[in-house]
């Protein structure tokens, strides 16, 4: 595939090759100048997947995409890895996580870690969405490995932002404190199986109450907080039902 220009992977890549968009990311992520992409009208809902490292973020994801496959829908997962240079240990659990996935040609699993893009890391990601949206994938979702500046940042290319706890791993004034009550359009309290979940679920909507009273935007969505194991596959149809409802209010996608 060395032999293509630009503009012929680019080609390929809008065919349905995902051997090309799997090259041409890796250029983006490995190089400084990147490839030129321009006039990708997205028509994917972009749904970004944030937390602290155990909340179940990757769970939730397979949960997202066993209930798409199920719909005949394709869905790319962008697994973005902002700290480490080369694909660490998490990296890898979620790859075999996801294995059920891998011989699915509907579903595009890559993990990106950008360690040398010019424009620094939210300037790579947004061309490997570009790339992804050229594609034509019905669904992409970005997981971000930590909770951090960075993961904030990369964040904002989502268009739907999922944040993920879980009962005993941080409360509302830790989420507060880690940027995450701000960037949620949809709070999940994952692991509802185990104590404490409710009482997780109500300080965050304390929480994000307070955060809404202070920055005083929001009026058109509030971020509903929900409930849910997504291991056992519970409250995976509400999730999604949110999901739905904030690309409706929000006027995104198809
Ligand atoms: N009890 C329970 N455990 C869960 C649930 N969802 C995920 N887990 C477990 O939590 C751990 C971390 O999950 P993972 O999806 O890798 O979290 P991530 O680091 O946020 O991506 C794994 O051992 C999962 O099996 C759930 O709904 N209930
Ligand atoms: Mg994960």
């Amino acid at each position: 595939m060395d032999a293509f220009t630009d503009q012929e992977l680019l080609k390929e890549i809008q065919s349905g090759n995902r051997q090309a968009l799997a090259k041409a990311i890796t250029t983006i992520e490995n190089s400084t100048v990147g490839i030129e992409v321009d006039n990708v009208e997205p028509t994917a809902q972009v749904l970004g997947i944030t937390g602290a490292p155990g909340v179940g973020k990757s769970t939730t994801v397979d949960a997202i995409i066993k209930f798409l496959r199920k719909k005949n829908l394709s869905i790319a997962v962008l697994a973005v890895d902002p700290s480490s240079p080369i694909s660490g240990g998490a990296l890898l659990g979620d790859r075999i996580r996801l294995a059920d996935h891998f011989t699915d040609p509907k579903v595009f699993i890559r993990s990106i870690a950008t360690r040398g893009h010019l424009g620094g890391l939210s300037a790579s990601i947004k061309q490997v969405l570009k790339l992804i949206q050229l594609a034509n994938f019905d669904f992409i979702i970005i997981e971000t490995v930590g909770v951090g500046q960075s993961e904030v940042e990369i964040m904002r290319v989502a268009d739907t932002v999922c944040v993920v706890l879980a009962p005993g791993m941080g409360d509302g004034i830790q989420a507060a404190k880690a940027g995450l009550l701000e960037i949620g359009d949809i709070y999940l309290v994952n692991k509802s199986d185990r104590d404490g979940a409710s009482d997780t679920k109500q300080d965050i909507e304390k929480s994000i109450a307070l955060s809404m009273l202070k920055t005083n935007k929001g009026v058109a969505w509030t971020p509903p907080v929900l409930l849910g194991s997504m291991q056992l596959g519970v409250g995976v149809v509400e999730f999604m039902t949110e999901v739905e409802n904030h690309r409706r209010v929000r006027n995104l996608g198809k």
